[in-house]
């Protein structure tokens, strides 16, 4: 799988899918989520409203991933995932793997063949920047599934060298 990274943001990416850093609502919220929401229309809204209405009563769990239209973005998907927020007393770092295994899981069902991911959990959600990147690396690098062109989009120059070391470290060519 081709791995890369680009400094900018994940609303503007021309790729298949983007990944959306939602919450378990999806109904929105802050980062990139209002992002999206804000970039890609009221129809993501509304399919999201739907999904909770039809098959996530409850609100989508924490490591699951599901698909809805990408509205007014360049792409054609957005998958919405849920990471976990950031414990000091509980090892979650299952919960954040699984966000990127779901996420090309359900890309590949699409028949995406290029998937934009944020840094899932690093920005409200406060997991540390380079353990974040190594789980992010390393869950994609190590995917059974694949697509053929995965994009780590990060919004700043620290989170994109934070990355690079992360890509490096694991011996996976930038
Ligand atoms: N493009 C790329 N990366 C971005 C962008 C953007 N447009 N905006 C922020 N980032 P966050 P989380 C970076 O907070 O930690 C929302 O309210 C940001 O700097 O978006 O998973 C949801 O509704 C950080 O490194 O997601 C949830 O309630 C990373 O993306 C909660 O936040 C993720 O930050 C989810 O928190």
């Amino acid at each position: 799988m081709d791995i890369r990274l680009v400094q900018g943001d994940i609303t503007e990416q021309d790729v298949d899918a983007v990944v959306n850093a939602a919450n378990s609502s999806l109904l929105g919220g802050g980062g990139v989520d209002g992002a999206i929401h804000r970039a890609g229309g009221h129809e993501i809204l509304e399919e999201c409203r739907a999904l909770r209405a039809s098959s996530y009563g409850k609100g989508l769990p924490a490591g699951q991933a599901v698909a809805t239209t990408a509205g007014k973005l360049p792409a054609r998907w957005v998958i919405h995932t849920v990471g976990p927020v950031y414990s000091t007393n509980e090892d979650r770092s299952e919960t954040l793997a699984s966000c990127y295994r779901e996420s090309l899981r359900v890309a590949a069902e699409l028949g995406a063949r290029s998937v934009a991911f944020p840094a899932i959990s690093t920005g409200a959600y406060g997991w540390p920047a380079e353990d974040g990147a190594r789980i992010a690396v390393r869950t994609t690098r190590d995917s059974s599934v694949t697509v053929g062109h995965v994009r780590f989009v990060l919004a700043g120059e620290r989170m994109y060298e934070i990355f690079e070391r992360a890509l490096a470290e694991t011996g996976t060519a930038p």
